[in-house]
């Protein structure tokens, strides 16, 4: 969810992550780094996390905002310093347009820096497609039929969220699953 709108921008924000292999996995140390035109940010997961095999994850800007489908919470890491001495400045926050890359690593205090997966929007990677125009409320979606490394670099893969809202502040209302399995199928 790039561009919440019922629970406001980026408070209401918020990034699911899917463990499709077949191992229960634990979290702590994945790093997730955004670069784009307006600056880079980045936060690492410093606590234990459990993503179990066929599940997903939600991480949060704000859990007072999502409430009880969040996971864990990356906004308050803000001017931070993790147990594997990585900064948090500016606070990550998602962009609210399609145009900035993604990269999820594990990092260690005893280990090299291991590159997991990079999301690169421009990239249009086979088959090739634009992908969906943000909309403000509307989460962006990867077809549950390709939750894989490889065709999530595809905006062929990607649909702006068909699914009921989550949450209504008066007149406006935020889409999307949040933890549960995504509507878009293409
Ligand atoms: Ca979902």
């Amino acid at each position: 969810m790039i561009d919440p709108s019922a629970l406001g921008d980026p408070n209401g924000e918020w990034l699911e992550l899917w463990n499709v292999s077949a191992d229960d996995l634990n979290l702590r140390g994945l790093l997730l780094h955004r670069a784009h035109s307006g600056g880079d940010a980045e936060f690492v997961i410093a606590d234990d996390l459990e993503l179990l095999a066929g599940s997903a994850v939600v991480l949060c800007y704000d859990d007072a905002a999502l409430g009880a489908a969040c996971d864990y919470v990356y906004g308050s890491d803000y001017g931070l310093t993790s147990p594997f001495g990585e900064s948090f400045d500016p606070s990550f926050v998602l962009t609210s347009d399609n145009s900035a890359t993604y990269t999820v690593s594990f990092v260690g205090v005893d280990y090299p820096t291991v590159t997991l997966d990079t999301l690169a929007p421009d990239a249009r990677t086979s088959p090739s497609a634009s992908w969906p125009t943000p909309q403000a409320g509307y989460s962006l979606e990867l077809s549950k039929n390709h939750l894989s490394a490889a065709d999530n670099d595809s905006g062929a893969r990607w649909c702006r969220t068909t699914a009921t809202a989550y949450t209504t502040s008066g007149s406006l209302k935020d889409y999307g699953t949040p933890g549960a399995t995504n509507v878009c199928a293409k």
